[in-house]
């Protein structure tokens, strides 16, 4: 059967592209790297102020009589996840996430979908208002695309704003697999609601479960996930955030987890300004420090960068800034191990007792690693060591940035003024009474931390 470009715009459904029509797809650019691109600059089409992609990129398209065309690949990649750590992920065009689809309101957009995953696949454009046959379920709006074929979607971008791509087949397998990309719809024209920023940064939240020493996830992990990643990263993978002071800062997050992430931010104070549904009224916008990002959901939010420094980004709930072997450690904070620790060592020497005095220590030890892992928590700072893995990230701001500076180039670290840094006391201290010098009463009781996250 021959298929004609009139039926393909025609046909309100994702339809198998016929052999004689795929000479007219474009090229499927790929990418093998974790490095954050430059932004993507516009050079056909409408023009925008394009996003930054956190340790990824934006696919370029071409413009076919009128139409923004736009070529993805549903693949096996080999996914960075920080330095040394190598996963076998799914993802599109040779990376997880894919790549970010920027386009502008009002565009006409047709992408092409080829699957050279072993299963069957579709693609989600999550937040689209577009017409139902190009919504991307499997067996509900569209046949699955078989392994080896190409699909076409086509859609007018209606609504400016933050979105997501992701498979709505076996969804289960292909996003613990790493299957999942961002989509920005610019404006097409100024709004009170849209400021123009300085700086747009995109992330995708995604949960895996790697052991240390593999490189595939396992797919059937419901909650006891280990690699918490930002854009498949996890610090100190992650990149930073770079601004000028008093450069106004939209982030963008969207979370593909199955847990909810508070996403916290030091220093200068932020507001909500969109969420998936849209631009959030002005009158419903206040000021924030933390922003939960629920199941599914996106948010956008847009930050006056005032005080210079090094302010951390990150997901708030402690375990999502750790990476593997955070599992099944007792708590042995409080416990005296003099005289077992020593003959222990003796027959194990590599032996390290782990946490009597909290896990900081875990940070500048140098345990032995399986050959393909990341250290629980990293990360060195000015100060020594960071002690964090997992969902963590720095926003530098700067009085001024270094010349030529680029997007996804790293900065060095904040240079503090004199006499502004937390440092030793070394002077008289004024007598502090101490709840462990007051005798114990009766009622009390000894706390117990959990002991693994299957319990909790
Ligand atoms: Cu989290």
């Amino acid at each position: 059967m021959t298929m004609n470009r009139r039926s393909l715009l025609g046909g309100m459904t994702a339809l198998p592209v016929a052999t004689a029509a795929l000479a007219a797809v474009p090229e499927a650019v790929q990418q093998s790297g974790s490095a954050t691109a430059p932004p993507l600059q516009p050079a056909t089409g409408r023009p925008y102020r394009p996003v930054t992609t956190l340790n990824g990129w934006s696919l370029p398209w071409r413009m076919k009589n009128g139409v923004k065309e736009f070529h993805l690949v549903a693949e096996p990649v080999r996914r960075e996840m920080a330095p040394g750590f190598v996963a076998n992920l799914w993802g599109y065009n040779g990376q997880s996430p894919g790549p970010t689809i920027e386009v502008v309101e009002g565009d006409r957009v047709r992408l092409f979908v080829t699957n050279r995953l072993p299963e069957v696949t579709s693609v989600h454009w999550h937040g689209q208002r577009l017409p139902c046959g190009m919504d991307g379920v499997t067996g509900l709006t569209q046949p699955a695309i078989p392994p080896g074929k190409t699909f076409v979607y086509e859609f007018v971008a209606q609504r400016p704003g933050t979105y997501m791509y992701h498979p709505h087949a076996d969804e289960m397998v292909q996003m613990a697999m790493g299957m999942m990309g961002f989509w920005v719809t610019h404006p097409k024209r100024a709004s009170p609601l849209i400021r123009e920023v300085d700086r747009d940064y995109v992330f995708l939240l995604a949960s895996y479960d790697i052991e240390p020493g593999a490189a595939t996830p396992k797919i059937m992990t419901m909650t006891d996930f280990n690699l918490w990643t930002w854009n498949s990263r996890v610090f100190p993978g992650i990149d930073a955030l770079v601004a000028k002071k008093n450069e106004r800062v939209r982030i963008r997050v969207g979370n593909l987890t199955m847990t909810n992430h508070p996403i916290h931010l030091h220093g200068p104070h932020f507001e909500v300004t969109g969420t998936d549904g849209g631009p959030v009224p002005l009158a419903a916008r206040w000021p924030e420090v933390t922003v939960d990002v629920a199941v599914g959901q996106m948010r956008q939010i847009e930050v006056v960068c005032t005080d210079p420094g090094d302010w951390a980004l990150h997901c708030h709930k402690s375990h999502h800034t750790m990476n593997a072997m955070g599992h099944g450690v007792p708590t042995l904070i409080g416990v005296d191990h003099r005289g077992l620790a020593g003959p222990l060592q003796r027959a194990v020497p590599e032996m390290m007792v782990m946490g009597e005095r909290g896990m900081h220590d875990m940070t500048e030890m140098s345990m032995p690693l399986p050959d393909n892992t990341a250290p629980m928590m990293a990360g060195q700072g000015p100060f020594g060591a960071i002690g964090m893995g997992g969902m963590f990230s720095v926003l530098k701001v700067r009085e001024q940035l270094p010349t030529g500076w680029q997007p996804g180039q790293d900065i060095p670290w904040f240079q503090h003024p004199p006499g502004t840094v937390a440092r030793e006391w070394t002077g008289d201290l004024p007598a502090a009474d101490s709840a462990a010098a007051a005798p114990a009463s009766k009622s009390e009781v000894q706390v117990r931390k959990p002991q693994g996250h299957q319990h909790h």
